[in-house]
């Protein structure tokens, strides 16, 4: 199990180039060492991430606009991709706020935990501009429009809790809680049957886009997949055997 942590705290843990790039090496490294069978993602200090760092652009009457476009396909957009082709799971441990497109890395993860006090604040409105990161493709697939919208519009914080009861997130947990649950998931799937987890984000992460013929002949061959695997082998025989199985993630 490989853990990552965000680590500007002083800027709430926002993006700069260097961050992008330390984080997508680890992604890669993630993708290709077979002894990381599970990711864990969380922050430093008090903030889990705000988004982009606000304070490298100059905004000043004078200066010249900016094209975010170019930020979103070099840096965040690759940055999503890779965690959802990732074929292992990503655990996100939500310390405390999450922003912008820090809030939408959160979600982009396959599980994610937060800390009671954490929180998540779609808050691009607020600065003239649309959730990105893939917000507006998570939030009306998690939690529908209307609240998509809402929380879209408003940019205004959603408690941990209230997340979980949205069915935004996976679980809100007492802050002390946090890291030892997180982690103890993390290592469970890091002892599960890896290749299969990575068909289930396949599967599940293809469903939005599929009507169910499609997702059909999709479960059809990634099971085909999946039943070549050597811990099918292993659960089916340890289930028969009634004894634990040990999957080697193959
Ligand atoms: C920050 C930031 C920050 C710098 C807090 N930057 N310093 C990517 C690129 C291309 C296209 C456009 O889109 C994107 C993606 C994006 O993410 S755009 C959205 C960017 N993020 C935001 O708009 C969030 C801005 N931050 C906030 O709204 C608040 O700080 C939150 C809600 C995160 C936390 O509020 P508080 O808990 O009240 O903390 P605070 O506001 O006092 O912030 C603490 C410090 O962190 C403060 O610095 P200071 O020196 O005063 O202690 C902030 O200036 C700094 N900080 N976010 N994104």
């Amino acid at each position: 199990m490989l853990t990552l942590t965000l680590n500007r705290p002083d800027k709430l843990n926002a993006f700069n180039p260097e961050m992008h790039r330390l984080l997508r090496e680890a992604l890669e490294r993630a993708a290709t060492q077979p002894e990381v069978r599970a990711v864990v993602l969380t922050g430093a200090g008090r903030g889990f991430c705000a988004g982009q760092d606000l304070s490298q652009r100059d905004m000043s009457a004078g200066a010249p606009p900016i094209d975010l476009s170019v930020s979103l396909g070099s840096n965040y957009n690759p940055l999503i991709r890779r965690m959802r082709e990732l074929p292992k799971p990503i655990v996100c441990a939500v310390n405390g706020v999450a922003a912008g497109a820090g809030a939408n890395i959160a979600l982009a993860c396959d599980v994610v935990f937060a800390a009671r006090s954490a929180s998540f604040v779609q808050s691009f409105s607020r600065i003239g501009l649309l959730p990105d990161s893939g917000g507006t493709y998570f939030l009306p697939r998690l939690v529908g429009t209307a609240r998509a919208m809402g929380l879209a519009l408003f940019g205004e914080k959603l408690s941990a809790e209230e997340a979980e009861r949205i069915g935004l997130i996976w679980k809100a947990l007492d802050d002390d809680q946090l890291l030892a649950e997180a982690g103890a998931a993390a290592r469970l799937l890091a002892a599960g049957p890896t290749k299969g987890y990575g068909l289930i984000k396949k599967a599940l992460y293809a469903s939005a886009g599929n009507l169910l013929d499609a997702q059909l002949d999709l479960e059809r061959d990634l099971q085909r997949e999946a039943g070549y695997s050597e811990d099918y082998r292993e659960g089916v025989s340890a289930f028969m055997q009634k004894r634990k199985p040990a999957f080697k993630g193959k």
